[in-house]
């Protein structure tokens, strides 16, 4: 059957049946016909008989037999009547019509043949009926026989047959067409429901069906959705931590094994050769790989990177790999090489100078450059490609991160159509206007949209991108959804806060922490400090943070000489003139509070511009008494989290900017604006004599807000999101096949 087209599995059946009904209905017409003709004549021959006798009543017997001749042929004359004759009591002929066609037949066989139901009798020139009816009592008992042509009731019913069979196969292709249509248009609308209904709108009631039609296959879908809504449900449910395992055994259950591979620009381990030629690992300072890291051990696959390092080439095998993290290898590294020509542009320049700039709101005017613009379209073609070139199967999950690579995404999509590419977005996203002022700001767009999932850290951000994408292209967004559809796919527009993989194991002793850090800095046991963890960059608030401290001991000069703000600053693209600007700013400012409030053995700033391992950058978190983030924009921000994660004293007070984006998760940090010196100054003061009571509380519940929301749930709710797209691609690609098939 499944060989036959679609219109042919309707059409033959029903044609096969209807000639059946054909056939078997054909006899009981004829039947039915015959015995009706039957009964015709055999009221014409009695009526014949009544109107002969009246008209032979009057006759004298001597004219008798030739009367009757002259009725008998003038009966005959009807066309209908073969013959007629009167056989008499004696059962001999007394006459008969001129030609009588049954001569050899005689009265007593007639006799028979009339009393036969039907009384029929096959003559030499066709079927015939027979009477032979009693003439009236004064005619001796003679009898009447009339004899009339049946064969025009053969002919009639083959005509009948022939009507009747021409009927059938005109309302068998009729009925066959309605039902075709009914069933496409039905097939239609069962479709859409079930695409309706994967998309998350609920039941829609198709064309030409009842719900109840539906309900089973609509009740097997929802209930294989509905495992997925669970996960999520459990995701969030407040006693339910995500650890590593779990991640890994939901990709193994939702996405069955499948492929994971990461892009990114700065990778997780980089080879640097030493002055002595030893190659040292070292680990970048970025919560891009602070968060990304933990999820690539629990799920293996390939993350892509800028080969950065002194020694990168020397560590790496025949398709430019090294299995890592060194300790424990669970993931493949796979490096990108650039020239410093390509480097300068896509990334110091179109991604650092231009996109930065225009996504954070730190009034630093963003530079664009089409030199710059070719090489980030250029580099983002080499990531694509490398992508492509690694996948081994057609439909890897794609895990796209940050401004870097707004190109990927669209450029991966071409090669490997059926991927399920995620794309996080690091960094906030500015509203509409703001981003207009780019250049290529619909090129950019276009090729985020080449996502399935576009994922930022708030719902601001969110719904900026909307926004924006509202204004630039002609795209259908659905608010309610989420989604937008530009050139026939859809993308999954949606917030995933960023966190960090809560801290296992024990952490080292307070004590001797705050013991370590105070020693460093040359002060007592009793000193309060405030810890600053940033990369040297101008979004971080760092000049805000130190005017505050100096305006904090301005009005309060008790603390002058008991407190003292350490801020380590990882040094970051150092090679742009804004950032060296910004250190320089910094480092006179630094100088001159230290100047303004310091004493001998005491400065209220130090400024570590250097990178720290993250060992060390706990022990300070534990040592602080106060943390101070301070960002003028931020799209997350990891540093407040680390903090909180490492305080499993509960002591210890938060200072976080309201314009970073984890402020929506953590209101119980004393949440403050950077750009107001004198609050954040009071705010510093307040988290300095706070109770340890109030401190308890308020660290007890942000640490409750991050243990939960952390990394491996960011992953696991993006990755979830993954495998409801793709199962619901898997149906409607199965739906469409079927659907082409015929
Ligand atoms: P970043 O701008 O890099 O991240 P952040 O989220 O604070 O900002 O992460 C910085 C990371 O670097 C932290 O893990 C921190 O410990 C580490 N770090 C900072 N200074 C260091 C130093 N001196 N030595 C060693 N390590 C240091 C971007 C966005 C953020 C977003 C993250 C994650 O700008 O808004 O939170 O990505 O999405």
């Amino acid at each position: 059957m499944k060989f036959l087209p679609l219109p042919l599995r309707f059409f033959l059946p029903l044609l096969c049946v209807l000639l059946l009904a054909a056939y078997i209905t054909v006899p009981i017409v004829d039947q039915l016909t015959l015995r009706w003709f039957v009964k015709d004549l055999d009221t014409r021959a009695s009526l014949i008989t009544t109107t002969f006798s009246e008209s032979m009543g009057d006759t004298s017997p001597p004219q008798r037999p030739a009367h009757a001749q002259t009725l008998l042929d003038r009966i005959v004359r009807d066309e209908r009547v073969l013959g007629a004759g009167i056989c008499t009591s004696e059962g001999t002929w007394s006459v008969r019509s001129v030609g009588f066609p049954a001569a050899g037949f005689d009265c007593a066989t007639l006799a028979q043949l009339a009393r036969k139901r039907p009384p029929l009798a096959q003559l030499p020139y066709g079927l015939a009926h027979v009477a032979m009816l009693p003439l009236s009592a004064d005619q001796g008992g003679d009898q009447l026989v009339l004899l009339h042509d049946m064969s025009f009731v053969e002919r009639r019913s083959q005509i009948t047959r022939q009507y009747l069979i021409i009927l059938f196969v005109v309302l068998g292709s009729v009925i066959a067409l309605i039902t075709l249509i009914i069933a496409q248009l039905t097939w239609r609308g069962w479709l859409a429901g079930v695409q309706a209904l994967l998309r998350g709108e609920g039941l829609v009631r198709p064309f030409g069906m009842g719900n109840r039609e539906l309900m089973p296959v609509v009740e097997e879908l929802r209930g294989m959705l509905r495992e997925l809504e669970d996960q999520r449900r459990v995701l969030h449910r407040a006693n339910n931590i995500w650890t590593p395992e779990r991640l890994r055994s939901l990709l193994k259950s939702d996405l069955r094994g499948d492929e994971i591979i990461v892009v990114s620009n700065r990778e997780p381990y980089i080879h640097e050769r030493t002055a002595e030629g030893q190659i040292k690992i070292n680990r970048p300072a970025s919560g891009l790989v602070t968060a990304v890291e933990p999820v690539m051990r629990a799920c293996s696959g390939i993350w892509i990177a800028h080969g950065s390092g002194s020694a990168d080439r020397d560590t790496v095998d025949k398709l430019d790999q090294v299995a890592v993290p060194p300790e424990d290898p669970s993931y493949q590294l796979k490096r990108v090489w650039l020239s410093e020509e390509e480097e300068a542009g896509y990334y110091f320049g179109f991604a650092n100078e231009g996109l930065w700039p225009l996504c954070h709101i730190a009034h630093v005017r963003p530079v664009f450059r089409a030199s710059d613009w070719e090489h980030y379209r250029a580099v983002n073609q080499r990531f694509a490609d490398a992508v492509v070139s690694a996948a081994r199967t057609e439909d890897p999950v794609v895990l796209v991160q940050d401004y870097h690579f707004a190109l990927v995404p669209r450029m991966v999509r071409e090669k490997l159509p059926r991927a399920t590419i995620i794309t996080f977005w690091h960094i906030p996203w500015p509203n509409s206007e703001s981003f207009s002022i780019c250049p290529w700001r619909s090129e950019i767009v276009d090729g985020l949209l080449g996502s399935t999932i576009l994922g930022f850290h708030t719902p601001y951000h969110c719904k900026h991108f909307t926004e924006t994408v509202d204004h630039l292209l002609e795209a259908n967004i659905e608010q309610e959804h989420s989604t937008i559809t530009y050139g026939g796919h859809q993308t999954l527009v949606k917030n995933y806060p960023i966190s960090i993989a809560w801290p296992e194991g024990a952490m080292p002793p307070v004590e001797a922490c705050r013991q370590e850090l105070r020693e460093r800095i040359g002060v007592g046991a009793s000193h309060l400090i405030a810890i600053g963890v940033d990369r040297f960059d101008y979004t971080k608030g760092l000049i805000e943070r130190v005017s505050a401290v100096a305006v904090m001991l301005e009005r309060h000069p008790d603390m002058i000489g008991r407190f003292s703000l350490v801020q380590v600053a990882a040094p970051t693209r150092s090679s742009l003139e804004e950032y060296r600007t910004f250190h320089e700013r910094m480092d006179k400012l630094v100088q001159d509070v230290n100047a303004r409030f310091g004493q001998p053995g005491y400065q209220p700033v130090h400024l570590f511009a250097t990178h720290h391992d993250a060992v060390t950058l706990q022990r300070y978190y534990r040592a602080a008494d106060a943390c101070m983030v301070t960002s003028l924009h931020d799209g997350m921000n990891l540093v407040c989290k680390e903090f909180i994660a490492a305080r499993d004293d509960e002591r210890g007070v938060l200072l976080l900017s309201r314009f970073a984006g984890a402020a929506d998760e953590l209101p119980d940090a004393l949440i403050i604006n950077p750009y107001s010196i004198e609050d954040t100054a009071d705010a510093l003061h307040e988290a300095l004599t706070m109770s340890e009571a109030e401190q308890r509380d308020r660290m007890r519940s942000l640490r409750s807000t991050v243990q939960h929301n952390n990394v491996y749930l960011w992953a696991a709710d993006m990755l979830v999101d993954a495998a409801r797209t793709r199962l619901r691609e898997r149906i409607e690609a199965r739906i469409s096949a079927n659907r082409k098939e015929p």
